[in-house]
């Protein structure tokens, strides 16, 4: 059900803000749904309020196409409820699953972004509700940020081993979600026993990694360098944090929320708890005190 459009005079005079007349009940609903997303993060309040008023409710069928590939770009799409499946055909192929949606998500961003046909068919899986933002809102308030992001990590996550498997798209989402964060020379990261929330890489700089043992005993194992990761195991397991991880040197790491990494890292979880195999080989071995080069 698409509401009746009213259009705002503005400050700026090369567009007029859109604003679709809506409940507070609604409001609070969009808010609720974008409340998680990476995209709505660091908006101002004046540009929060914009988002809401131009956004657009939009009620469909399990079944329905919300967006077909090779259609033109019109809105960009937020899940309040239901679920999306998505399909790519390449050279005409048959349509192949390769992601999909579930409240809270966020699609159709691609087209608006870079004026090119939609990338994707988005079906729905589920009957659900969509909060559609129209494509001169998006590039307006949406777009700087996003776009900003995806390029200022593009070539860092280009160059970090365990991502290198992924589709492009893929890194780009874990761009949308990626905070950096800088660490002063002997600053603790992590904690030994604490609780994990956050998984990291480093993008500058190098990390030391200690572990205290029954007796007390600190012991030095390999550092970690530029494009390593850490911080994964807690989350992976469930478990406290296995070492203490401090800057050696002025780090910069980029940091990935646990949900997120959970969402975003799927693809590679295998490869990480293969990888984290080895650090039973590297703690065997500095407690024997054979500090080796031996490195995840
Ligand atoms: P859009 O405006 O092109 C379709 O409309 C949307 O599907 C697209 O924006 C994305 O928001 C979304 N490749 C391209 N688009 C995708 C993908 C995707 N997944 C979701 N969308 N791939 C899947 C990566 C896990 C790559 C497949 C080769």
């Amino acid at each position: 059900s698409v509401s009746a459009e009213s259009m705002a005079p503005s400050k700026d005079k090369d567009y007029v803000k859109v604003v679709v007349p809506k409940t507070d009940e609604q409001r609070q609903r969009i808010e609720a749904s974008i409340a998680n997303n990476f995209l709505f993060k660091n908006l101002d309040e004046e540009q929060y309020k914009d988002v809401i008023d131009a956004m657009v409710e939009k009620r469909v069928l399990k079944g329905e196409d919300v967006i077909k590939q090779g259609g033109i770009g019109d809105f960009f799409y937020v899940v309040e409820t239901g679920t999306f499946d998505v399909y790519v055909s390449k050279n005409n192929d048959v349509p192949e699953l390769v992601n999909s949606y579930e409240p809270g998500g966020s699609f159709g961003e691609l087209a608006l972004m870079y004026n090119a046909p939609r990338a994707a068919t988005i079906v729905a899986t589920s009957d659900a509700v969509l909060w559609a933002l129209d494509r001169i809102t998006f590039r307006r308030i949406l777009m700087e940020n996003t776009s900003r992001k995806r390029r200022m990590y593009e070539s860092f996550l280009s160059e970090v081993t365990i991502l290198v498997s992924l589709e492009p798209y893929e890194r780009q989402k874990i761009a949308d979600a990626l905070e950096s964060l800088y660490y002063e020379d002997n600053e603790l990261v992590i904690k030994q026993g604490d609780i994990g929330n956050n998984f990291y890489l480093i993008e500058s700089g190098e990390a030391r990694v200690t572990k205290v043992d029954e007796n007390g005993i600190e012991h030095e194992f390999p550092g970690l360098n530029k494009g390593d990761y850490f911080g994964e195991l807690a989350l992976l397991n469930n478990r406290p944090r296995a070492v203490n991880i401090r800057a050696k040197g002025r780090l910069k790491v980029a940091t990935l929320g646990k949900k997120a990494f959970v969402r975003l890292l799927g693809p590679v979880v295998d490869i990480l708890k293969r990888n984290s195999d080895n650090y039973e080989t590297i703690t065997r071995n500095v407690q024997q005190g054979e500090i080796s080069s031996l490195k995840q």
